[in-house]
């Protein structure tokens, strides 16, 4: 090759490789033609809200023509940072993940955003103090969720003169809906000084645990009067162990929970458990369109609630035919 054409090459190389540089740019959000990419990091697959909330995902990325690379992170966080490293390195256009627990998130976020890569929190929040690691988090208000529950009970025990023995059982800890839940509930329940906590501790958020869990507090504590489950899942295993006890959930024990998926509205339609605030998983409508968004540059709220109610025994009887998961 001649001096001249070589140094032509040499050019177009170097031309290249800005253009290349240009289009992963840190500062805009820029994509190759061609379906958008969706880096997404899933917690794992502890209960039946999990699954819905997968289902929602997998078949929502689809319908809006988005190629999802999904990865279960099994319930750890290094699995999660390491997914969100490798979207990093993929160079996908989106990142949305549904973080484990709240904190130790700043560096990986801050990986992203160095690289350009817009981040969705999609179910649970971070702690994080900086606003512009993440362009939005869509997800319930667990704080008013425990509060909806925690007024059942204010409500069902009103005027009562004897102490209410409560069990706790927990979400995963360090996590956004166990954190928020127990602080809900607690800042509705404290206004009546009979309305007492004896035991709380962690069910993971799953039916096994919550079993395991619920046998040893009712082993430890002869008289309990209520159950407040974190979710569905560990009140159906607690309702397993209440009933190995010889007692009648719902009936011996009040059972209280958050949710509202479907065995959980089974044995809320049947009365062994009492009153559930519902938690929808069904996100992945509007994190497809949140993906498209940012993508795209454009500004999202930085927080969307997602809208839900409350459920009586009668409520989930009316509501399950057409209940979507
Ligand atoms: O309530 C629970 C799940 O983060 C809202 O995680 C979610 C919670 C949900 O395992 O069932």
């Amino acid at each position: 090759m001649s001096l001249k054409r070589f140094s032509t090459a040499l050019a177009t190389a170097a031309l290249l490789a800005v253009s290349v540089l240009a289009g992963t740019g840190a500062s805009t959000t820029h994509r190759a033609a061609g379906p958008l990419v969706l880096g997404f990091s899933q917690v794992g697959s502890e209960s039946g809200w999990r699954t819905a909330n997968t289902k929602s995902v997998q078949s929502s990325a689809k319908e809006a023509g988005i190629t999802l690379k999904f990865s279960d992170a099994q319930q750890k966080q290094e699995n999660q940072i390491s997914a969100i490293r490798s979207f990093i390195q993929q160079r996908v256009n989106v990142i949305a993940f549904s973080p484990v627990v709240e904190s130790g998130w700043d560096a990986v976020l801050n990986e992203a955003k160095r690289a350009g890569i817009p981040v969705i929190l999609t179910d649970r929040a971070v702690d994080s103090k900086d606003p512009t690691l993440y362009k939005t988090f869509l997800g319930s208000d667990f704080v008013k969720e425990g509060k909806l529950v925690g007024q059942w009970v204010a409500k069902n025990y009103k005027g009562t003169t004897k102490d209410v023995n409560i069990v706790e059982l927990q979400g995963t800890t360090g996590s956004a809906p166990a954190i928020d839940r127990a602080k809900g509930f607690r800042s509705v329940i404290k206004g009546n000084k009979h309305l007492k906590i004896i035991a709380s501790q962690t069910g993971e958020f799953t039916r096994a645990k919550g079993k395991e869990v619920m046998a040893a507090f009712l082993k430890a504590n002869p008289h309990i009067d209520l159950l407040f489950a974190h979710n569905d899942d560990m009140g159906l295993g607690a309702i397993e162990a209440i009933q190995e006890a010889g007692l009648k959930p719902g009936k011996d024990i009040k059972i209280v929970t958050i949710d509202a998926v479907h065995d959980g509205m089974v044995a809320l339609s049947k009365g062994q458990i009492n009153f559930i605030a519902e938690c929808s998983p069904l996100l992945g409508p509007q994190l497809m369109q949140l993906a498209k968004q940012v993508a795209a540059g454009k500004t999202v709220p930085h927080r969307i609630v997602t809208i839900e109610t409350t459920f009586t025994p009668a409520q989930a009887k009316k509501a399950l035919p057409t209940r979507k998961y």
